[in-house]
C-alpha cells in the first residue's frame, strides 16, 4: 500500500506505469479469450476485473500520485478496464450463443420418429404362469382342454359324484346363476373349479385322454391375502387302460423338475373330493429352502413359511362314478386328476405376499415381472 500523498514514492506505484498497466489488460485480455465456457469466464471475471483484482488495486494507487500524474494515470487504468469489461462482454456473449448452440444440438428431436401413442401393454404374470404350467404337461404330450365358465350344475357337481346337499352347493360357496324365478334352482353356475372339464373332455374326445385345462373359476369367498372370489386352476386328467396312482406320482414329480428344477421331493396327504377315489393333497419340497428352515435356528423361508413343504393342490385317482358318468367303462379303464391354484403358485414361487396385489391393476406389481406379451 502507498504512504501518505505528501512522502510519494514512485517506487510504490510501479503498477499505474504505462507498461505495467498495459502487461495487466493484456494478461486478462489473454485469459477471457482462453475462458473455454461460462463458468471459466466467471472466474477470469473475478481475477481480472473484480474489486481484488489487479487493475481494482492499481487504481486505488492513483490517489497517492502527485496531482499532475492522476488524470494521465486515471485515463491508463480506466481505459485498461473499460477494454477488459467490453472484452468480457463480448466473450460472454459468444460463449452463450455457443451453449445456446450446443444444447440445441443435443436436445434436439427428431419429429418424423415413429412413436407409440399409448405405452406398450404385457401379459399379465398370471397368465404367463399359467400357460407355463399348461406348458410342462404339454412337452409331456397332454392337450389343452377348456370348458365354458358359466356351467351347468351337472357337471361341476353331479356328473362329480357331489351329493344332492353337499355343502358346496349352497350360495355359501356358490354363485349360481339366476334363473327365470330369481332363484338359485336355474342349474347353471358360475364353475367353482375347474373339475367339470374332466367330464366334458370325457364326453367329446376318444380314450385314451391327456388334457389339462388352464381356467378361471368363481366362489363367494371374501377377497383377503390368500383368497380371491375369481382365481385361475389347473386341471389335468389321464384316463387310460391300467393307470394307477404311480402315475399320477410321477407325472407330479415331472411336473415340479420342469417348473421348479430337479430334486425336490413330493409327498401326498390324505384327503377327500367326491370325485376321486383315493384323494390326497400333494405338497412340495421348499423349492427355496429344501426343507432347511424346519431346522432348530435356520434363517426363516418366506416361500413356505418355514414349514419347508409348500402345498400345490388337490388330486387322486378318478372315481369310478366319474367315468360312469361320462359313459366310460370302469373295468377297463381308470385314471388319475389333479387341480392346482395358480394364485397360491404365483405367491409362493415370486414371494407374493397378497393375492389382492394380483387384481388390483397397479403395474407396480406387474412390471418387475416383465413386459412378456
Ligand atoms: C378343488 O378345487 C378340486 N377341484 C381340485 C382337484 C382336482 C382335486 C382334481 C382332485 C382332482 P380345492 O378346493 O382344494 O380343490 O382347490 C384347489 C386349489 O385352488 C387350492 O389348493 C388352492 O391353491 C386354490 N384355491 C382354492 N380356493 C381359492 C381361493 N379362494 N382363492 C385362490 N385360490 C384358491
Amino acid at each position: 500500500m502507498s504512504a501518505s500523498k505528501q512522502s510519494y514514492d514512485p517506487v510504490e506505484v510501479t503498477p499505474l506505469h504505462p507498461e505495467e498497466v498495459a502487461r495487466m489488460r493484456d494478461e486478462a485480455l489473454g485469459a477471457i479469450a482462453k475462458a473455454a465456457d461460462l463458468d471459466e469466464l466467471k472466474h477470469v471475471r473475478i481475477a481480472h476485473a473484480g474489486d481484488r483484482s489487479p487493475l481494482a488495486l492499481a487504481n486505488r494507487e492513483i490517489g497517492a500520485l502527485p496531482p499532475a500524474a492522476r488524470a494521465d494515470a486515471g485515463k491508463r487504468v480506466g481505459a485498461a478496464r473499460a477494454a477488459i469489461a467490453e472484452a468480457l462482454r463480448a466473450r460472454e456473449t459468444e460463449l452463450e450463443e455457443e451453449r445456446d448452440r450446443r444444447a440445441l444440438a443435443e436436445e434436439a428431436v427428431d419429429v418424423t420418429l415413429p412413436w407409440d401413442r399409448a405405452p406398450r401393454g404385457a401379459r399379465h404374470p398370471l397368465t404367463t404362469l399359467q400357460e407355463r404350467m399348461a406348458d410342462v404337461f404339454v412337452a409331456m404330450g397332454f392337450e389343452i382342454a377348456e370348458g365354458p365358465e358359466v356351467e351347468a350344475e351337472w357337471f361341476n357337481f353331479d356328473a362329480l359324484n357331489f351329493e344332492p346337499d353337499h355343502p358346496a352347493r349352497t350360495m355359501q360357496d356358490t354363485l349360481f346363476v339366476a334363473g327365470a324365478s330369481g332363484g338359485e334352482d336355474s342349474g347353471v353356475l358360475l364353475r367353482t373349479h375347474t373339475s367339470p372339464v374332466q367330464v366334458r373332455a370325457l364326453l367329446a374326445r376318444p380314450l385314451p385322454v391327456y388334457v389339462v385345462c388352464p381356467g378361471k373359476v368363481f366362489r363367494s369367498d371374501e377377497p383377503d391375502a390368500t383368497h380371491s372370489p375369481v382365481f385361475h386352476q389347473l386341471e389335468g386328467l389321464v384316463v387310460d387302460e391300467g393307470i394307477t396312482m404311480a402315475h399320477l406320482r410321477g407325472a407330479i414329480d415331472a411336473f415340479i423338475a420342469g417348473m421348479f428344477g430337479e430334486g425336490l421331493a413330493t409327498r401326498f396327504r390324505p384327503s377327500y373330493f367326491p370325485f376321486t377315489e383315493p384323494s390326497a393333497e400333494v405338497d412340495m419340497q421348499c423349492f427355496a429352502c429344501r426343507g432347511a428352515s424346519v431346522e432348530p435356528g435356520a434363517p426363516p423361508c418366506r416361500a413356505c413359511k418355514s414349514e419347508g413343504w409348500i402345498e400345490l393342490g388337490g388330486c387322486g385317482v378318478v372315481n369310478p362314478w366319474v367315468l360312469v358318468s361320462a359313459g366310460i367303462d370302469p373295468e377297463r379303464y381308470s385314471g388319475w386328476a389333479f387341480g392346482l391354484g395358480v394364485e397360491r403358485t404365483l405367491m409362493f414361487r415370486h414371494g407374493a405376499e397378497d393375492m389382492r396385489d394380483m387384481f388390483e391393476g397397479d403395474i407396480r406389481f406387474t412390471l418387475p415381472f416383465g413386459m412378456e406379451v
